[in-house]
């Protein structure tokens, strides 16, 4: 059962969005597109097809996953570094474009809930593994410009998550404590960076992630929920029961049980 507003545990401040996957379907048919088309323009026989990006997924921040996946393929480490930069500086052109002629598009139900959170004074934030280059104009571009406080991206942020940088530079910048906020992610090497920053941490899974070990999840959906299709719930340890969507009175709940119950035992 749902309480009613005033009976809200939790003291919710903040909610710190990751973007990949989660606030925008960004991945399968976004960043692998643009690694692709730059083995193509470098005239390498490369390609990642679906099944093989989810497994190199695994390795946040395009250059290192390039690195990965050249060492892979045993090209000699000064070479690889180099094509690796080379690579990732192209693709990231070609993402950007991508980005600005609207072919990466928010995930179902992303829009309505900032909207929900900004209308109760929740302030919002970001903390990618991504670029600069491409996350600031996109994140305008889709949910209007200075939506977010703050946005934390690979440049202030160099180690890559799982390392909880990304989310403790968002709470400084917030400057609040992680009790007062909720990260949404949509991957275990996100959660785990919002674990390791003290953060209670909602994961709402994608086709790439819904095998993840996300055992630590304070909540697990398959989706944000809006008025055409309703959100499943596939953990809830601290029985939080969602009405479908992700919503504010969840988020808020989410802080007090959390908190109060690391371990998911009522
Ligand atoms: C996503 C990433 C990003 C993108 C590519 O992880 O790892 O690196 O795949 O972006 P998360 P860049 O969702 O956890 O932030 O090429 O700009 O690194
Ligand atoms: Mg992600």
């Amino acid at each position: 059962m749902h309480g009613s507003p005033q009976s809200f545990p939790g003291d919710l401040r903040a909610v710190i969005f990751d973007v990949d996957g989660t606030l925008v379907d960004s991945e399968r048919d976004g960043h692998r597109v643009a690694f692709n088309r730059a083995f193509e323009e470098a005239e390498l026989p490369d390609r990642w097809d679906v099944e093989l990006y989810g497994k190199l997924l695994e390795i946040t921040g395009g250059e290192r996953r390039l690195n990965s996946y050249l060492e892979q393929q045993s090209v000699p480490a000064a070479e690889r570094e180099q094509l690796a930069r080379r690579l990732h500086a192209r693709k990231t052109e070609i993402f950007t474009e991508m980005a600005s002629h609207g072919e990466i598009t928010p995930r179902a139900g992303v829009r309505e809930l900032l909207d929900e959170l900004g209308d109760a004074g929740v302030r919002l934030a970001v903390a990618t593994t991504g670029s600069s280059v491409w996350v600031n104009p996109m994140l305008d571009r889709l949910f209007g410009p200075g939506r977010f406080e703050a946005v934390v991206t690979s440049e202030e942020a160099p180690i890559r998550k799982p390392d909880p940088s990304a989310y403790r530079i968002a709470l400084e910048r917030l400057a609040i404590a992680p009790r007062a906020a909720v990260a949404v992610e949509d991957s275990r090497n996100g959660l785990r960076a919002a674990k390791s920053a003290g953060l209670a941490c909602v994961v709402v899974v994608n086709d790439y992630t819904r095998e993840h070990d996300l055992g630590e999840a304070d909540l697990v959906l398959d989706g944000f929920g809006d008025s055409d299709a309703t959100s499943r719930i596939l953990a809830d340890p601290h029985s939080l029961d969602p009405p479908g969507r992700l919503d504010l009175e969840t988020l808020s709940r989410m802080t007090g049980r959390a908190a109060r119950d690391p371990l998911g035992e009522e």
